[in-house]
């Protein structure tokens, strides 16, 4: 069922073969399924998740894996492939779960704990092997897939034998595991994207009804270049949340019910009311909203300029209204739009969280490989830092596949 899945790419199949082999090597014995969560980019609505707005984000074909199978114990016990010789995880199945160490287990743990609050629990201990190929602490939602990977672990395992549980409300437990046991207070974005995610598919998300709508990318002439600057940032430092709490506060001046309601000229109108920093906050908001909209627009009338002219002004906002950039992130973005008439570059940003991270840039296909050869020798003599580029095109989400 690996080797002729229709949506996995080769790369992710051999990312698979290698897991399973591994899983073997590691635990003696042969494994019974395969549970894998992909990251994500987000092409444009960036902050807004946890606004009321739409976002357009695309799981990437990277990939987080877990192999699995029974074992005989209380615990859930994870090997991570990059974590080789440090002592396996090991999560209980029989008593209540606590935010403990290594801190990495915490996405899983908040994940499994999930579960248990909602009466579902595996049906005995099992053995993971864990091997992933998204790269951790790029902003491209490492965490999600984690926690993504080990509901569909839970699932294979027997926890939602007792009851049917939805791709939604999988997601919307993973995202509460990020709440509770990781303390980022996010949105639903990176969640909904690695599980809602399908091959050349964005998914539109409108994170106010929590409703998913699939808009198509199969223009194969345009590429979606991801550029990791190398710089990771931790989301639990205070400044997401401060983010996040600042929305909050211009919402209450505003004194409407959601963001949804609100339009610029009313900030704009509201600027005296407002300190500094909550009057830029809002702004972006407002603005960010329209562009996504708007981006989908364009998208879905195949107007790729004026998709590209939106992530431009995004980027701008997240820079300047928001203040979620940095240095190496602009000069990424700045780069890329310096190549734009000798590539065919339509558009670039950050994407995610922002503070490091990555970006994405909308790209002319047959120039995708010398883009990103000049983007990566570029970035490297502006800051002295190695990036990782790289194309993607949208990509299948969670699931569990049986051996
Ligand atoms: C992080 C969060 F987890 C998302 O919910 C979202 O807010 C994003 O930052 C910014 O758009 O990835």
């Amino acid at each position: 069922t690996i080797s002729n899945h229709p949506q996995l790419s080769e790369q992710t199949k051999s990312l698979i073969s290698t897991a399973l082999n591994s899983f073997e090597e590691n635990f003696s014995k042969e494994p019974c399924a395969v549970a894998l969560a992909p990251g994500r980019v987000n092409l444009i609505g960036e902050h807004i998740d946890y606004c009321d707005g739409f976002v357009l984000p695309m799981a990437i074909d990277r990939y987080i894996v877990f192999v699995t199978a029974p074992n005989d114990d209380n615990v859930i016990r994870c090997i991570d492939a990059s974590l080789l010789g440090e002592p396996a995880v090991e999560i209980p199945i029989d008593c209540d779960l606590e935010i403990s160490t290594p801190k990495w287990a915490n996405y899983l743990r908040g994940v499994v704990d999930g579960y248990f609050k909602k009466g579902m629990v595996p049906k005995s201990g099992f053995d993971v092997f864990i091997t992933s190929n998204v790269p951790k602490g790029g902003g491209l939602s490492s965490s999600a897939a984690l926690e993504m990977a080990m509901a569909f672990a839970l699932k294979v395992n027997g926890a939602e034998d007792s009851q049917s549980v939805s791709t939604e409300q999988r997601a919307l437990i993973s995202q509460h595991a990020e709440h509770t046991f990781a303390g980022v207070p996010c949105g639903i974005m990176d969640q909904f994207a690695s599980a809602f995610g399908q091959k050349d598919q964005l998914t539109l998300i409108d994170c106010r009804s929590q409703d998913v709508e699939l808009v198509p990318f199969t223009d194969e002439s345009l590429s979606i270049v991801i550029a990791n600057t190398n710089v990771s940032h931790e989301l639990n430092d205070g400044e997401y949340a401060s983010r996040r709490q600042q929305t909050e506060d211009g919402l209450r001046i505003l004194a409407k019910p959601s963001w949804r309601d609100v339009s610029l000229d009313e900030v704009v109108a509201s600027k005296e009311q407002m300190d500094e920093l909550t009057y830029k906050r809002s702004v972006h908001v407002v603005g960010e909203i329209s562009r996504t909209i708007q981006a989908a627009e364009a998208l879905k009338a195949n107007n790729s300029k004026k998709f590209g002219e939106l992530m431009k002004s995004s980027h701008k906002s997240l820079r300047d209204d928001f203040e979620v950039s940095c240095p190496e992130l602009d000069t990424m973005v700045d780069i890329a739009l310096e190549l734009a008439d000798k590539y065919g570059v339509l558009g670039s940003r950050m994407t995610g969280g922002g503070f490091g991270g990555s970006t994405v840039s909308l790209v002319a296909s047959q120039n995708v490989d010398s883009f990103i050869d000049e983007l990566s020798s570029l970035y490297q003599q502006a800051t002295g830092i190695t990036p990782e580029i790289f194309a993607s095109r949208p990509a299948t989400g969670a699931q569990a596949i049986g051996m």
